[in-house]
């Protein structure tokens, strides 16, 4: 048993927002080699494990990874080359130890999570089998996710004046991967030809969405059930829904929201989404208020969870000991899960365990700054999580993983659509 790591390099590539990032190719005794692509955010939370950029202004403006990449290539391959690992969780550890901080900034969150996933990817190729197979989890039944399309971009993810980060079209009523991603397709085509006959633009955001110049979140959710509508679907649970992350924490200065040239508190904020929930069918709010605002995390908390879903991003930042404090706070009912906010993939998955242990839902997501690489996808099928959000149905890097998708449920019988 185990397995025998032979070859760890990295490159620095670039990513879909032309900044550079790192690519790592794993190596196994057996003659298996393994790529990963390392995603990277925009709207980051304070806790997440730490991207190490060069900060050389004569490249790429100082977010250059030079320095992560000599460290996959120098320290880490040294520390792993020739070694033979019991399993993934025995590797992510040596990681996690001769980076030797908490938030992974000796070595690079950026340089270790692209090791744990190119590794975990070498472990899934060497024993045949699919990814999604071997991030399983043997008290899990698999699930394709239902995909959350993100069709509007706003805050840092595209220059308009919108506040709100991302709004996002979820086919919960499906009754396929396939039926879920061409209803995404189809809405987001009925949603350009909506703008273009509004004579507003049809450019596109960070993330593929279309990012018009809209300030008002209401006219959006307006925008988005009449493109439901006209794609033929049903706005709601029953056929497609809408799901917001209006990443809080980006328009929270001063201890108030800014919002569409308006100053509201914490229970403004709150009120504001009730009223969002009671007029637009929207399904799943993503870190409504900012991510040092607890008590009023908790408020919403209260004041929503029998309506909606509330998942927390920047202030749960993938990491299962903050996690499992909001779980005791009751704040949010759901964690957003990506990989480099931990940093490895052992970590990602003991969150995921903490959420479901305390019958928390989690979406998988990617990051605005993406490369083609899929393992998102199969993260979200294995842990059986039963949500995902990879941007819009459109720009390659994020089509990706919608393809995966389709391409796992062709090639298996798997259960889609919401988990529990
Ligand atoms: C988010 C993410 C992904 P970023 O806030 O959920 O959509 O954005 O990668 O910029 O943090
Ligand atoms: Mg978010």
């Amino acid at each position: 048993m185990g397995f025998t790591v032979t070859g760890v390099k990295a490159v620095e590539i670039l990513d879909s927002r032309s900044r550079p990032t790192l690519a790592v190719t794993v190596t196994l005794g057996d003659g298996t080699v393994a790529r990963a692509g390392v995603p990277s955010g925009a709207s980051t939370g304070s806790q997440e494990a730490v991207e190490l950029r060069d900060g050389d202004p004569k490249r790429f403006g100082g977010s250059g990874v030079l320095g992560a990449v000599g460290n996959v290539n120098g320290e880490i391959a040294e520390a792993l080359r020739g070694r033979t690992f019991t399993d993934l969780d025995e590797l992510d550890h040596t990681l996690i130890d001769l980076d030797g901080t908490d938030n992974k900034s000796r070595l690079g969150a950026n340089a270790v999570v692209g090791v744990s996933m190119a590794a975990a990817r070498g472990l899934a190729i060497a024993a045949g089998l699919p990814l999604w197979q071997t991030l399983n989890p043997t008290d899990v039944t698999p699930r394709l996710p239902v995909p959350h399309f993100n069709v509007v971009n706003g805050g840092v993810h595209a220059p308009n004046d919108l506040d709100f980060q991302e709004f996002m079209v979820a086919p919960l009523g499906a009754p396929t991967m396939a039926e879920a991603v061409r209803a995404g397709a189809e809405v987001y085509a009925a949603l350009r030809s909506l703008l273009m006959g509004k004579g507003l633009a049809t450019g596109l955001g960070d993330e593929g969405g279309f990012a018009p110049q809209i300030g008002q979140p209401e006219e959006v959710l307006g925008l988005l059930v009449q493109a439901i509508e006209s794609a033929g679907y049903q706005p709601g649970r029953d056929g497609v829904a809408i799901a917001l992350d209006p990443a809080a924490s980006e328009f929270y200065r001063d201890g108030a929201y800014q919002v569409a040239g308006e100053t509201l508190s914490s229970d403004d904020m709150i009120t504001r989404y009730e009223e969002l929930v009671a007029a637009f069918p929207v399904w799943s709010l993503e870190d409504g208020l900012a991510e040092g605002d607890w008590d009023g995390n908790v408020r919403l908390t209260e004041r929503l969870a029998d309506r909606i879903q509330l998942v927390g991003d920047d202030n749960l930042v993938t990491n299962p000991a903050i996690i499992a404090k909001a779980i005791a706070l009751g704040a949010d009912t759901a964690a957003l899960i990506k990989v480099n906010q931990i940093g490895t993939v052992t970590e990602t998955l003991e969150a995921m365990a903490v959420c479901r242990a305390a019958g928390w839902a989690q979406m998988v997501s990617h990051r605005s700054g993406e490369t083609e690489d899929t393992f998102i996808a199969d993260l979200a099928v294995g842990s059986g999580c039963g949500q995902l959000k990879s941007g819009a149905p459109a720009r390659g890097e994020r089509v990706a993983k919608y393809n995966r998708l389709v391409e796992i449920e062709t090639a298996e019988s798997l259960p889609f659509g919401l988990a529990g």
